[in-house]
């Protein structure tokens, strides 16, 4: 069984939004045309209290996009974003969510970020999608949607260790930092991830 992940379609990803995606918006009609080719479709939704510490605003005196050790952990200060109830929270209303059979939220713990749908930054806590994925008879899995140098990479790279034969969709992902990006590709690729 081969698994779509759509990562983090959220407003705030958006133009407009508070953390806005270069051409973010550009990806969604492909990511409703090929949620067809696969046998499940799930869906990641960043989810944080405000006052998150990955919030530059959490921290007087930082300001967004500087890099700060929070809890150990290279961390990079965000502006506000995803807010649980917020309207920048929710999943694009231009989504197709009819085959989404799950959403696993994440970044709900303060003290650490979350960029992978699979498990938090330090690896601490998993979110359940692993064993969503091998419940459901799932070997491999293809990530898109935003952003590629965060969200979607970490769950791409997450899913490559657990096991999962993986893909990135490359014309259904944009990235914040399109030379961070490269970078982080050219690392999957070598962990033995692939493209579509
Ligand atoms: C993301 C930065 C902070 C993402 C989420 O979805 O890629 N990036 N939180
Ligand atoms: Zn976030």
């Amino acid at each position: 069984m081969h698994a779509l992940i759509i990562v983090d379609i959220q407003y705030d990803f958006l133009p407009n939004g508070s953390l806005a995606v270069p051409l973010g918006d550009e990806i969604i009609e492909q990511v409703n045309r090929i949620q067809q080719d696969y046998d499940l479709v799930v869906a990641t939704q960043d989810w944080h209290p405000a006052g998150h510490k990955s919030f530059a605003s959490a921290h007087a005196g930082r300001k967004p996009f500087e890099i700060i050790d929070l809890n150990g952990l290279e961390q990079v200060l965000w502006p506000d974003h995803c807010v649980q109830g917020s309207a920048g929270a929710e999943l694009t209303d231009l989504l197709d969510t009819h085959r989404v059979e799950a959403i696993f939220r994440k970044g709900t713990n303060p003290e650490i970020d979350s960029y992978s749908g699979f498990f938090d930054n330090g690896k601490r806590k998993n979110t359940g999608l692993t064993g969503y994925l091998r419940d459901r008879d799932v070997t491999t899995v293809s990530v898109c949607g935003l952003a590629a140098d965060y969200c979607v990479y970490f769950t791409a790279m997450d899913a490559l260790e657990q096991g999962f034969d993986t893909y990135i969709v490359e014309e259904a992902i944009r990235p914040i930092d399109a030379s961070g990006y490269r970078d982080k590709r050219a690392t999957f690729l070598q962990r033995g991830g692939k493209l579509r």
